[in-house]
């Protein structure tokens, strides 16, 4: 299956300087915005900044209820050896459980994945119904859990997983209190307005390797540095039950975990049925499909129960 043409080409020999992303960050449909919870100056800041975070977001008794759930997956033995687990890389701390919005995961997080305060505010954004392109719990342990190294989503997503437009937003929900000192995930703000190429090839089942330490797809610390000069970096911290809504190509990251306190969030990855997958535009085959969905794009209806 051929790729239409490649509007952004990364994972290059050679270094290719940044462009400008091609995609609104706030879609339309047939030129019309879709209405939804979000305010003119909340849509005006995701505009702006490439994120949203909302604290309070979910009451103390939901967030009890998905640490459970996280508790539970964490510790069953019928997950233990599936590849959708992904260990810490210098500990057998589970770092991260991938596709937890499946039922036959997690009944409990696959009707959060279409709690309508989510699922209005994701078809808001991106202007049309809407499927669920990842899922996953970092857990990110005390003292155990190492950080992820500066990246866009999408630029994985784009070259991995053949996402082709940039019309997808992930969902994170802070489930234990993000603070300074227990690794919050950090963005750049603005940085979704540029897509930085990265150098360096797609390394066969680049997967198995990337979700422990990312090498592929890190952009050049010039852009890096570049970018966080024009708005500096923000930490997304705030207390369990707050929301972050990030658009899949803002430049995020963050460190490990020095403190005891796990820094543990659920991330949904909410792609238009407008913006399904073809081939990887820069990879030899497609990733597992506990990475990228690559058949179900039925649209998401709201889970009102
Ligand atoms: O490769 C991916 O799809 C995952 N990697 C990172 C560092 N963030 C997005 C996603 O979970
Ligand atoms: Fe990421």
């Amino acid at each position: 299956m051929l790729n239409s043409k490649d509007l952004y080409p990364s994972r290059t020999a050679e270094r290719v300087p940044m462009i400008p992303r091609l995609d609104p960050v706030i879609h339309t449909d047939h030129d019309r915005r879709w209405s939804g919870p979000l305010s003119e100056e909340e849509l005006a800041r995701f505009d702006r900044d490439g994120y949203l975070l909302f604290e309070g977001f979910f009451g103390p008794d939901e967030v009890a209820e998905f640490r459970e759930e996280l508790r539970r997956l964490e510790a069953d033995d019928g997950l233990r050896d599936w590849e959708g687990v992904i260990r810490e890389p210098e500990s057998d701390e589970v770092r991260s459980v991938f596709q937890i919005h499946k039922p036959r995961i997690s009944a409990r997080l696959a009707r959060l994945a279409r709690d309508p305060r989510l699922l209005e505010r994701a078809r808001q954004l991106l202007a049309s119904d809407v499927y669920i392109h990842q899922s996953r719990i970092n857990y990110k342990p005390g003292f155990k859990g190492k950080g992820f190294n500066w990246h866009s989503d999408f630029e994985t997503w784009h070259t991995e997983d053949g996402m082709p437009r940039m019309r997808a937003v992930s969902c994170s929900i802070i489930l234990t209190d993000n603070h300074e000192f227990n690794g919050p995930l950090m963005l750049i703000p603005g940085s979704h307005r540029y897509f930085v190429p990265c150098v360096g090839l797609t390394p066969e089942d680049n997967y198995k390797t990337s979700l422990k330490v990312q090498q592929a797809g890190v952009p050049d610390e010039e852009s890096i540095a570049a970018l966080s000069r024009e708005r500096g970096i923000e930490a997304a911290t705030g207390p369990a039950g707050s929301l972050l809504m990030f658009e899949c190509n803002t430049l995020h990251g963050s460190n490990a975990n020095m403190s005891p306190d796990p820094r543990s969030n659920v991330f949904f990855v909410y792609n238009s049925v407008r913006n399904v997958p073809t081939a990887p535009y820069a990879a030899s085959k497609h990733r597992p499909a506990f990475l990228a969905e690559r058949e179900d794009f039925t649209p998401l209806t709201p889970a009102n129960d």
